[in-house]
């Protein structure tokens, strides 16, 4: 069977040749235009971006290469004994729009142990973080440090043809993906626990290889771990993490620049931190409730509280969907099969019944519904994962695959530096006066 790189290589022609195509083709055709609210507006569904990996529908949610959270499920390769899917399964599925057979899987499972380990001065340099640093900025910092390995950059500096750029972002990317476990596992034992991280074990795939390094060791944690790796690789271009990613990769900067400031993106309390966010205010919630049962009226009121003071229910409302986020339904599902007496997993429940009908009361957010943050939290705290300052570490770890699965297509199709224009409010002002 066919690698990674040799499928890919297989795939690449009849694709640029379909892009040239159509641009031939269309290429003045309109796809979306920009209002004068949208461009104040966060440029909200402007449609001006091209991300080969995944769509999101605003009612269905997100599709990886068309198959939706549910289909991966059931199509991608899984561990032995698992029915979760393998991520090494979507990051084949992101990069060349195929569903991977288990013996690709397992190609891929190697490669990425032959990929991984850290140079000393990684390791030296995060054991030497001080504690109080956030994980995120421990995270961005390290791959930057890694920079150092870049094929992309080495190539470029020694004057490879545009059309083979593609193949060391690759490289790149099979290389951040392998050493990325032992870089967040690192970071995890050196902030909360001892500092020792074991080495990869060639006979285990990413994820379990990942929660033996973080120290964890059950069975269960590695199905869970799996599929959270899988849900949180993706969602389109157009977030801050997928579209930083882009727009640094599209100066030629190589992939660690480029993921790393994705990752700068991905620590705001607006995106990724939410999951964070989302923890803190639940267990809140928990110990202002004690001990007892309340009632949704209650549970209500202590939501208004919150909004009252100016805050948003983190972990709620979305950018683009306009329904429960199918990432949110199968950790949730995933809660209800594994953990469905636990009290946390309970209250998380609850909070699902109450506070889409508060949000619709208020009247302000245009989807009262919950997000992937909503509900990943309780799930680590069930398998001891407890320390919610590092939650967006395991996001970023994940987004890893989908963000720089769609810098290999940006490269593969010689996308060039984004530039789009910018306009002051004087010219819009002297504009719309002239008409
Ligand atoms: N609680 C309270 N108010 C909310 C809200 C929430 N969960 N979500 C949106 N609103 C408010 C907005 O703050 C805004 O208020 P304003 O007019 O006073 O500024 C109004 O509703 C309209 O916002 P919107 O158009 O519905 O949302 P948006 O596209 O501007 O922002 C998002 C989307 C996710 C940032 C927002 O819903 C939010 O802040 N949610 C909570 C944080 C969160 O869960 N983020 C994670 C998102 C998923 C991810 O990236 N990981």
């Amino acid at each position: 069977e066919p690698t990674l790189k040799e499928r890919l290589a297989q795939i690449i022609p009849a694709k640029i040749e379909e892009v040239k195509q159509l641009k031939a083709e269309h290429g003045d055709k309109i796809i979306g235009t920009c209002t004068v609210s949208q461009a104040y507006g966060g440029m909200r569904s402007v449609k001006s971006l091209i991300t080969e990996t995944s769509l999101l529908d605003p009612e269905e949610g997100i599709r990886f290469r068309g198959f939706t959270i549910p289909e991966c499920q059931d199509k991608l390769p899984k561990a032995k004994g698992g029915q979760e899917p393998l991520p090494e399964g979507i990051l084949w599925l992101l990069l060349t729009g195929e569903i991977p057979s288990e013996a690709q899987v397992q190609q891929l499972s190697k490669d990425l142990v032959k990929r991984a380990g850290l140079p000393d001065f990684v390791v030296s340099m995060i054991k030497n973080f001080p504690k109080e640093m956030h994980p995120m900025s421990q995270l961005s910092a390290a791959v930057l440090a890694l920079q150092t390995n870049s094929k992309f950059a080495a190539a470029y500096q020694e004057g490879v043809k545009k059309t083979q750029y593609w193949e060391s972002t690759l490289e790149d990317t099979l290389d951040i993906v392998a050493k990325l476990p032992e870089i967040a596992a690192l970071i995890y034992r050196t902030v909360y626990k001892d500092g020792k991280v074991p080495a990869v074990d060639a006979n285990l795939d990413w994820a379990a290889n990942f929660n033996r390094m973080l120290g964890f060791n059950s069975h269960e944690f590695d199905e869970l771990m799996r599929l959270y790796l899988t849900i949180h690789t993706d969602h389109e271009g157009g977030n801050v993490s997928a579209h930083a990613t882009h727009l640094v990769g599209s100066a030629l900067s190589d992939p660690y620049y480029s993921y790393a400031a994705g990752m700068c993106g991905l620590a705001g309390p607006l995106h990724g931190l939410a999951n964070q966010e989302v923890l803190s205010w639940t267990l809140d919630l928990q110990q202002k409730i004690g001990n007892k049962e309340i009632t949704n009226d209650q549970l209500a009121d202590l939501v208004w509280e919150g909004l009252n003071a100016g805050r948003v229910v983190p972990g709620f409302g979305h950018a683009v969907l306009r329904k429960t986020d199918p990432r949110y339904t199968c950790q949730r599902e995933f809660a209800l099969k594994h953990l469905p007496n636990d009290p946390l997993f309970k209250l998380v429940s609850q909070i699902y019944d109450v506070v889409p009908p508060v949000l619709t009361k208020q009247g302000k957010t245009k989807n009262p519904w919950p997000n992937v943050d909503a509900h990943s939290g309780v799930l680590l705290q069930y398998y001891g994962l407890k320390e919610h300052n590092y939650y967006t570490v395991l996001f970023g770890v994940s987004r890893a695959i989908g963000v720089l699965s769609s810098l290999v297509w940006d490269r593969i199709l010689t996308l060039p530096i984004e530039r789009p224009k910018s306009i002051t409010t004087e010219s819009l002002v002297k504009e719309f006066k002239a008409s």
